[in-house]
Protein backbone atom coordinates (compact mmCIF):
# COMPACT_ATOMS: atom_id res chain seq x y z
CA UNK A 1 0.00 0.00 0.00
CA UNK A 2 2.44 2.96 -0.98
CA UNK A 3 -0.77 5.80 -1.66
CA UNK A 4 2.09 8.26 -1.67
CA UNK A 5 0.12 10.90 -2.83
CA UNK A 6 -3.47 10.70 -1.53
CA UNK A 7 -5.15 12.02 0.99
CA UNK A 8 -7.85 10.41 2.99
CA UNK A 9 -10.20 13.01 4.34
CA UNK A 10 -12.20 11.92 7.27
CA UNK A 11 -14.76 13.60 9.49
CA UNK A 12 -13.36 17.12 8.23
CA UNK A 13 -9.49 16.02 8.85
CA UNK A 14 -7.30 15.55 6.11
CA UNK A 15 -5.36 12.46 6.69
CA UNK A 16 -2.32 10.75 4.50
CA UNK A 17 -3.29 8.02 2.58
CA UNK A 18 -0.43 6.12 2.68
CA UNK A 19 -1.34 4.92 6.08
CA UNK A 20 -5.03 5.42 6.64
CA UNK A 21 -7.89 4.44 4.57
CA UNK A 22 -11.96 4.85 4.89
CA UNK A 23 -11.95 1.49 6.81
CA UNK A 24 -9.04 1.76 8.78
CA UNK A 25 -10.41 4.92 10.22
CA UNK A 26 -13.73 3.35 10.74
CA UNK A 27 -12.04 0.68 12.55
CA UNK A 28 -10.73 2.93 14.99
CA UNK A 29 -13.87 5.05 15.48
CA UNK A 30 -15.77 1.70 16.52
CA UNK A 31 -13.17 0.31 18.08
CA UNK A 32 -13.54 -2.33 21.24
CA UNK A 33 -10.54 -0.67 23.84
CA UNK A 34 -10.23 -3.37 27.08
CA UNK A 35 -10.02 -2.04 30.45
CA UNK A 36 -6.26 -3.01 30.02
CA UNK A 37 -5.36 -1.05 27.21
CA UNK A 38 -3.13 1.84 27.28
CA UNK A 39 -3.85 4.51 24.58
CA UNK A 40 -0.78 7.14 23.48
CA UNK A 41 -2.40 10.18 22.41
CA UNK A 42 -0.71 13.02 20.65
CA UNK A 43 -0.93 15.78 17.69
CA UNK A 44 2.04 14.67 15.68
CA UNK A 45 5.73 15.90 16.63
CA UNK A 46 4.79 15.81 20.74
CA UNK A 47 6.30 12.89 22.08
CA UNK A 48 4.95 9.70 20.38
CA UNK A 49 7.64 7.70 19.62
CA UNK A 50 9.05 8.44 23.26
CA UNK A 51 6.54 7.73 25.26
CA UNK A 52 6.02 4.55 22.60
CA UNK A 53 9.24 3.29 24.46
CA UNK A 54 9.21 4.51 27.77
CA UNK A 55 5.92 2.75 28.30
CA UNK A 56 6.98 -0.07 26.30
CA UNK A 57 10.16 -0.66 28.86
CA UNK A 58 7.71 0.08 31.69
CA UNK A 59 5.49 -2.82 30.60
CA UNK A 60 8.63 -5.22 29.88
CA UNK A 61 9.96 -4.97 33.45
CA UNK A 62 12.91 -3.03 32.13
CA UNK A 63 13.80 -5.40 29.48
CA UNK A 64 15.09 -4.03 26.59
CA UNK A 65 14.75 -6.71 24.37
CA UNK A 66 11.31 -5.86 22.82
CA UNK A 67 12.00 -2.15 22.07
CA UNK A 68 15.72 -3.40 20.29
CA UNK A 69 13.67 -6.46 18.24
CA UNK A 70 10.32 -5.16 17.00
CA UNK A 71 9.85 -2.07 15.49
CA UNK A 72 7.46 0.31 17.21
CA UNK A 73 4.69 0.26 14.72
CA UNK A 74 3.79 -3.25 15.83
CA UNK A 75 4.58 -3.23 19.42
CA UNK A 76 2.53 -0.18 19.80
CA UNK A 77 0.41 0.69 16.75
CA UNK A 78 -1.50 3.22 15.69
CA UNK A 79 -4.98 2.25 15.98
CA UNK A 80 -6.23 4.35 12.79
CA UNK A 81 -3.31 2.98 10.37
CA UNK A 82 -4.87 0.51 8.20
CA UNK A 83 -2.20 -2.46 9.10
CA UNK A 84 -3.61 -2.12 12.85
CA UNK A 85 -6.51 -4.25 12.93
CA UNK A 86 -4.06 -7.27 11.93
CA UNK A 87 -1.73 -6.34 14.63
CA UNK A 88 -4.63 -6.04 17.57
CA UNK A 89 -6.37 -9.38 16.39
CA UNK A 90 -3.55 -11.06 18.14
CA UNK A 91 -3.67 -9.49 21.18
CA UNK A 92 -5.81 -9.53 24.00
CA UNK A 93 -4.50 -7.41 27.14
CA UNK A 94 -2.18 -5.26 28.30
CA UNK A 95 -2.06 -3.73 24.80
CA UNK A 96 0.03 -0.73 24.40
CA UNK A 97 -1.76 1.59 21.28
CA UNK A 98 -1.10 4.44 19.69
CA UNK A 99 -3.10 7.35 18.15
CA UNK A 100 -2.89 11.16 16.98
CA UNK A 101 -6.78 11.26 16.02
CA UNK A 102 -8.97 14.04 17.79
CA UNK A 103 -11.27 13.92 20.72
CA UNK A 104 -14.68 13.63 18.91
CA UNK A 105 -13.73 10.74 16.10
CA UNK A 106 -12.59 8.41 19.16
CA UNK A 107 -14.43 9.69 22.17
CA UNK A 108 -17.55 7.36 21.77
CA UNK A 109 -15.63 3.80 21.56
CA UNK A 110 -13.07 5.28 24.34
CA UNK A 111 -15.82 5.91 26.82
CA UNK A 112 -17.23 2.21 27.08
CA UNK A 113 -13.80 1.03 28.39
CA UNK A 114 -11.38 2.07 31.42
CA UNK A 115 -8.61 2.09 29.59
CA UNK A 116 -5.89 4.28 30.21
CA UNK A 117 -4.97 7.75 28.69
CA UNK A 118 -2.17 9.45 28.12
CA UNK A 119 -1.52 12.42 26.67
CA UNK A 120 1.88 13.70 25.91
CA UNK A 121 1.50 17.75 25.05
CA UNK A 122 4.66 20.14 23.32
CA UNK A 123 5.19 23.19 22.91
CA UNK A 124 3.33 23.85 19.68
CA UNK A 125 6.02 26.32 18.17
CA UNK A 126 8.75 22.84 18.46
CA UNK A 127 5.88 21.04 16.45
CA UNK A 128 5.61 23.35 13.89
CA UNK A 129 9.63 23.24 13.22
CA UNK A 130 9.82 19.42 13.69
CA UNK A 131 6.66 19.03 11.69
CA UNK A 132 7.85 21.15 8.93
CA UNK A 133 11.49 19.23 8.44
CA UNK A 134 9.10 15.75 8.85
CA UNK A 135 7.24 17.27 5.97
CA UNK A 136 10.50 17.54 3.81
CA UNK A 137 11.79 13.78 4.50
CA UNK A 138 8.18 12.08 4.71
CA UNK A 139 6.95 11.48 0.59
CA UNK A 140 3.35 10.61 2.33
CA UNK A 141 3.00 14.20 3.32
CA UNK A 142 2.67 17.68 1.01
CA UNK A 143 5.43 19.15 0.17
CA UNK A 144 5.92 22.26 2.66
CA UNK A 145 7.08 24.90 0.78
CA UNK A 146 9.01 27.43 2.90
CA UNK A 147 8.60 27.70 6.97
CA UNK A 148 6.75 30.70 6.98
CA UNK A 149 4.46 29.18 3.90
CA UNK A 150 3.82 26.36 6.72
CA UNK A 151 3.52 28.01 9.70
CA UNK A 152 0.34 29.62 8.08
CA UNK A 153 -1.00 26.72 6.92
CA UNK A 154 -0.14 25.30 10.72
CA UNK A 155 -1.98 27.95 12.50
CA UNK A 156 -5.12 27.79 9.86
CA UNK A 157 -5.53 24.33 11.01
CA UNK A 158 -5.06 23.08 7.25
CA UNK A 159 -2.09 21.00 7.27
CA UNK A 160 -2.79 17.19 7.56
CA UNK A 161 -4.17 15.56 10.95
CA UNK A 162 -6.03 18.43 11.66
CA UNK A 163 -5.57 21.81 14.15
CA UNK A 164 -3.04 21.74 17.08
CA UNK A 165 -5.78 24.02 18.58
CA UNK A 166 -8.55 21.68 18.54
CA UNK A 167 -7.07 18.46 19.31
CA UNK A 168 -5.40 19.51 22.58
CA UNK A 169 -8.46 21.98 23.53
CA UNK A 170 -10.88 18.94 22.67
CA UNK A 171 -8.79 16.27 24.33
CA UNK A 172 -8.30 18.35 27.47
CA UNK A 173 -11.36 19.72 28.27
CA UNK A 174 -13.11 15.91 28.01
CA UNK A 175 -10.24 14.73 30.57
CA UNK A 176 -12.40 13.99 33.18
CA UNK A 177 -14.32 11.92 30.82
CA UNK A 178 -11.36 9.33 31.01
CA UNK A 179 -8.56 7.37 33.09
CA UNK A 180 -6.59 10.51 32.00
CA UNK A 181 -2.64 11.19 32.44
CA UNK A 182 -1.37 14.35 31.12
CA UNK A 183 2.44 14.92 30.61
CA UNK A 184 4.33 17.05 27.91
CA UNK A 185 7.40 16.58 25.73
CA UNK A 186 9.23 19.50 28.15
CA UNK A 187 8.42 17.57 31.60
CA UNK A 188 9.66 14.16 30.39
CA UNK A 189 13.38 16.38 29.08
CA UNK A 190 13.29 18.20 32.42
CA UNK A 191 13.08 14.99 34.60
CA UNK A 192 12.73 11.69 32.88
CA UNK A 193 13.15 9.64 35.88
CA UNK A 194 10.52 11.67 37.79
CA UNK A 195 8.38 11.57 34.65
CA UNK A 196 8.42 7.56 34.64
CA UNK A 197 8.30 7.20 38.53
CA UNK A 198 4.66 9.15 38.04
CA UNK A 199 3.78 7.28 34.58
CA UNK A 200 4.50 3.71 37.06
CA UNK A 201 2.00 5.44 39.44
CA UNK A 202 -0.41 6.42 37.34
CA UNK A 203 -0.28 2.31 35.17
CA UNK A 204 0.28 0.99 39.00
CA UNK A 205 2.97 -0.44 38.08
CA UNK A 206 5.49 -0.03 40.45
CA UNK A 207 9.29 -0.64 39.43
CA UNK A 208 12.42 -0.82 41.57
CA UNK A 209 14.68 2.13 41.25
CA UNK A 210 17.28 0.44 39.21
CA UNK A 211 14.66 -0.40 36.91
CA UNK A 212 13.64 2.82 36.66
CA UNK A 213 17.11 3.65 36.18
CA UNK A 214 17.87 1.77 33.12
CA UNK A 215 15.02 2.78 31.44
CA UNK A 216 15.97 6.19 31.77
CA UNK A 217 19.13 5.44 29.91
CA UNK A 218 17.56 3.30 27.27
CA UNK A 219 15.03 6.16 26.53
CA UNK A 220 17.76 8.91 25.81
CA UNK A 221 18.02 10.93 22.88
CA UNK A 222 20.85 9.24 21.37
CA UNK A 223 20.64 5.70 22.48
CA UNK A 224 17.08 6.02 20.24
CA UNK A 225 18.13 7.56 17.63
CA UNK A 226 20.85 5.02 17.73
CA UNK A 227 17.71 2.19 17.67
CA UNK A 228 16.69 1.23 14.48
CA UNK A 229 13.21 0.00 15.59
CA UNK A 230 12.17 3.58 16.78
CA UNK A 231 14.32 5.74 14.13
CA UNK A 232 12.41 5.05 11.40
CA UNK A 233 15.99 3.47 9.09
CA UNK A 234 13.55 0.71 8.18
CA UNK A 235 11.53 2.25 6.19
CA UNK A 236 12.30 2.83 2.29
CA UNK A 237 13.12 5.77 1.03
CA UNK A 238 10.42 6.09 -1.05
CA UNK A 239 8.67 6.44 1.71
CA UNK A 240 10.64 8.17 4.15
CA UNK A 241 14.13 10.16 2.13
CA UNK A 242 16.58 9.38 4.97
CA UNK A 243 18.83 12.19 2.61
CA UNK A 244 16.04 15.00 3.13
CA UNK A 245 16.26 14.26 7.12
CA UNK A 246 15.73 12.23 10.29
CA UNK A 247 13.34 11.45 12.31
CA UNK A 248 15.16 11.39 15.40
CA UNK A 249 16.14 15.22 14.27
CA UNK A 250 17.62 17.16 16.91
CA UNK A 251 15.54 15.98 20.12
CA UNK A 252 15.44 19.52 21.88
CA UNK A 253 13.01 22.14 23.64
CA UNK A 254 13.11 25.55 22.23
CA UNK A 255 14.23 24.97 19.06
CA UNK A 256 11.93 26.73 17.65
CA UNK A 257 13.99 30.18 18.34
CA UNK A 258 16.28 28.81 15.44
CA UNK A 259 13.24 28.87 12.83
CA UNK A 260 10.63 31.82 13.75
CA UNK A 261 11.68 35.50 12.51
CA UNK A 262 10.40 38.08 15.16
CA UNK A 263 7.14 38.78 12.81
CA UNK A 264 6.52 35.12 13.35
CA UNK A 265 6.42 34.78 16.69
CA UNK A 266 4.22 37.70 16.87
CA UNK A 267 1.93 35.91 14.39
CA UNK A 268 1.82 33.19 16.54
CA UNK A 269 1.20 34.74 19.56
CA UNK A 270 -1.65 36.62 18.78
CA UNK A 271 -3.53 33.18 17.32
CA UNK A 272 -2.54 31.14 20.05
CA UNK A 273 -4.38 33.98 21.98
CA UNK A 274 -6.91 33.94 20.04
CA UNK A 275 -8.01 30.29 19.45
CA UNK A 276 -7.28 29.49 23.45
CA UNK A 277 -8.75 32.36 25.18
CA UNK A 278 -11.33 30.60 26.83
CA UNK A 279 -9.33 27.63 27.49
CA UNK A 280 -8.15 27.77 30.89
CA UNK A 281 -4.85 25.71 31.00
CA UNK A 282 -1.53 26.59 32.01
CA UNK A 283 1.28 25.29 30.13
CA UNK A 284 4.66 25.53 30.93
CA UNK A 285 7.04 25.14 27.56
CA UNK A 286 10.47 25.67 29.59
CA UNK A 287 12.64 23.91 31.04
S1 LIG B 1 5.36 11.28 15.23
O1 LIG B 1 5.72 11.35 13.78
O2 LIG B 1 4.11 12.01 15.51
O3 LIG B 1 5.34 9.92 15.73
O4 LIG B 1 6.54 12.09 15.95
P1 LIG B 1 6.79 12.16 17.52
O5 LIG B 1 7.44 10.92 17.97
O6 LIG B 1 5.57 12.61 18.22
O7 LIG B 1 7.83 13.36 17.61
C1 LIG B 1 9.12 13.30 17.06
C2 LIG B 1 9.95 14.31 17.82
O8 LIG B 1 10.27 13.76 19.12
C3 LIG B 1 11.69 13.75 19.26
N1 LIG B 1 12.11 12.65 20.14
C4 LIG B 1 12.82 12.84 21.26
N2 LIG B 1 13.26 13.98 21.85
C5 LIG B 1 13.99 13.83 22.98
N3 LIG B 1 14.31 12.65 23.54
C6 LIG B 1 13.88 11.49 22.99
N4 LIG B 1 14.22 10.33 23.55
C7 LIG B 1 13.09 11.57 21.79
N5 LIG B 1 12.51 10.65 20.98
C8 LIG B 1 11.91 11.33 19.98
C9 LIG B 1 12.19 13.62 17.81
O9 LIG B 1 13.54 13.94 17.70
C10 LIG B 1 11.27 14.62 17.13
O10 LIG B 1 11.54 15.97 17.50
P2 LIG B 1 12.51 16.95 16.70
O11 LIG B 1 12.30 18.30 17.32
O12 LIG B 1 12.10 16.93 15.26
O13 LIG B 1 13.91 16.43 16.92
Amino acid sequence: MANLDVTLRYSGINFPGHLHSMQSMQFAEGFKFHDTDTLIVTYPKSGTTWMQEILTLIYSDGNQEPAKTIPNWIRTPWIEHYYCEDILLGKADHRIITTHLPYHILSKSLKQSNTKVIYVARNPMDIIVSFYHFHKMANFLPEPGTFGEFLEKFLLGKVHFGSWFEHIKDWLSHREEFNFFFITYEELKKDLTHSVEKLCNFLEHSLLPEVIDTIVRHCNFTNMKNNQMINYTLIPNEIMDHQRGKFMRKGAVGDWKEHFTDEQKQLFEKIFQDKMRDFKFRFIWTL
